[in-house]
């Protein structure tokens, strides 16, 4: 059965650093998704948050001499304000320090004991703090000071100690069953064949808690151990929903999740000990994760050691929220790797905004408001050409709405930006300020098939950016009902005689500073 909800969520980010664009990107592709769902109908949760939990934040507060739960509180707190800062839609903030989410995951804990997947043991072997993994010593490479390397290019060390563990061998046919039955569930597809082989490898049964620190939710009955912090962290996108009381509506509307987006990082842990998890404790999986590409900054990879992460605040300072947003979208083919210079993101910002959208929404407006009396013009007579002109803009709408149906964001900005140069170059060839004179109605019936360019135009772009595009359907005057995708065609054309507003730029290209 078909339902009109979706849910979407963001991973959740380690407190142990604040934001940057990598971070940013994923949310801002999550909201776009939510945005986007809203505006064709479906009732929508997205969810973000901070993961608190864990050795690296422990070692982390140790370094600054704080308390871990200080640091937890104020680099949480910089994740809140990314949502403010990035104009983020989620319905809801996680963090999972919370009374709701430790008893969540304590809840999951549960049930896969209580059906036999968990048994007590002790762990020997690698282990990496910065990306809270375990790894095979055939995994590992020898590092330049003589210790070892995991293939992400993290130092691993040495853990002995204590452990309950995760039956996750027993989940390998399992997990491959499901793969080969929802070819959907992993995407995109080279991050499916690569967890595929994965699983064929063989999976080991999973250490999952800790007795060598104390950051960490407590397990059920055995308080020496701390739960391993990706069994804790997964957990989140069910305690959102109020679980463990699968009565709560939230988690009857939005459960199984439609999508959980994440970076190709962390796409091993969302594909396998996540489903595996789920299934060990009889619950639905969700229904897709997805993984996108890398950014790297000027061609080199973003670390603290280079100290070349970009923080989110001095991009929005410096080109705008819009702006930035637009280029996040629209630079990279989702799911594959980019790069971020201020280059391209000048290129894009005067290019295809100041140049293309801006330039023939100002044009536009500024001539309806000399020529028309700032009112939709009336009773126009298009020709056969404008029909088909409008014609194509309305059904081509579906090529946009597929592209962000499969995360194709910088495709489905394509068809905008070619509404866009289409428009433009049909005010060069029809040269509305000649025909003021010559051919008054023509004049009117041309600045009305621009003005439906650009409601189309300024509709599709509410998902990516939706404070410019939002200006400019206020200075169309079109309502809140009219700016739903539902809104795209004929039967929403805009009305003649409708007076707008005082035509304001939008786009402002970008000027270096003068040094
Ligand atoms: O992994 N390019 O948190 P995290 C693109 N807490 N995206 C990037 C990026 C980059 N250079 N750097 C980071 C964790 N990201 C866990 C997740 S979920 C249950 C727990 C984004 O703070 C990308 O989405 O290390 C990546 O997966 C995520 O930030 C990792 O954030």
């Amino acid at each position: 059965m078909t339902n009109n909800n979706f849910y979407v969520t963001t991973p959740i980010y380690y407190v142990n650093d604040r934001p940057h664009i990598g971070h940013a990107y994923t949310s801002v592709a999550c909201d776009v998704l939510a945005r986007y769902k809203r505006l064709c109908g479906y009732n929508v949760k997205f969810l973000t948050g901070t993961d608190e939990h864990g050795q690296k934040v422990e070692k982390s507060a140790a370094s600054a001499a704080v308390a871990p739960q200080a640091l937890a509180d104020a680099n949480s707190q910089h994740f809140r304000e990314l949502t403010g800062l990035m104009d983020l839609s989620n319905d809801d903030f996680i963090r999972t320090t919370e009374p709701r989410h430790v008893a969540a995951a304590q809840a999951l804990w549960k049930k896969m004991a209580d059906n036999g997947h968990i048994y007590l043991g002790s762990y020997s072997g690698w282990y990496s703090v910065r990306d809270e993994a375990y790894y095979q010593e055939s995994e590992l490479v020898a590092g330049p000071k003589g210790n070892k390397i995991a293939p992400t290019g993290a130092e691993v060390e040495w853990v002995e100690e204590p452990s309950y563990f995760f039956k996750l061998s027993a989940f390998e046919g399992p997990l491959l069953a499901h793969y080969e039955q929802n070819s959907g569930f992993i995407g995109p597809d080279t991050r499916r064949n690569e967890i595929i082989s994965f699983v064929k490898g063989g999976l080991k049964d999973l250490s999952i808690s800790r007795t060598t620190f104390s950051w960490g939710i407590p397990v059920p009955g055995d308080e020496k151990h701390v739960m391993y912090v990706w069994l804790d962290a997964l957990t989140n996108y069910l305690s959102a929903l109020g679980f463990p009381d699968t009565s709560k509506p939230d988690y009857k509307a939005f459960w199984p999740a439609d999508l959980h987006m994440v970076g190709k990082d962390i796409i091993r842990f969302h594909t396998v000990y996540w489903p595996a998890f789920l299934m060990a404790a009889q619950l639905p999986l969700p229904k897709r994760v997805f993984a996108h590409g890398w950014w790297t900054i000027e061609g080199e990879k973003m670390s603290k050691s280079l100290g070349n992460a970009i923080a989110p605040q001095a991009l929005v300072e410096e080109f705008g929220l819009d702006q930035t947003r637009w280029f996040m979208m629209r630079e990279v083919p989702f799911g594959n790797d980019g790069n971020f210079s201020r280059e391209g993101m000048i290129n894009r910002i005067n290019s295809e905004l100041a140049n293309n959208i801006g330039n023939l929404a100002q044009r536009t407006l500024s001539m309806v408001a000399k020529n028309c009396d700032g009112k939709v013009p009336g009773k126009v007579a298009m020709n056969a050409q404008d029909e088909a002109a409008l014609d194509k803009l309305y059904k081509s709408v579906k090529s946009y709405m597929e592209s962000i149906d499969s995360y194709k964001f910088n495709q489905a900005l394509d068809v905008v930006v070619a509404f866009a140069s289409e428009a433009n170059a049909y005010i060069d060839v029809q040269a509305p300020w000649k025909l003021k004179k010559e051919d008054p109605k023509r004049m009117e019936a041309v600045l009305f098939v621009l003005l439906e360019y650009i409601r189309v135009i300024a509709i599709l772009l509410q998902p990516v950016m939706p404070k410019s595009s939002s200006k400019i359907l206020d200075q169309l005057c079109i309502t809140p009902e009219g700016r739903g995708f539902s809104a795209l065609g004929y039967s929403a054309r805009l009305s003649p005689g409708a007076v707008l507003l005082a035509p304001e730029p939008v786009f402002p290209r970008f000027m270096e500073k003068a040094a």
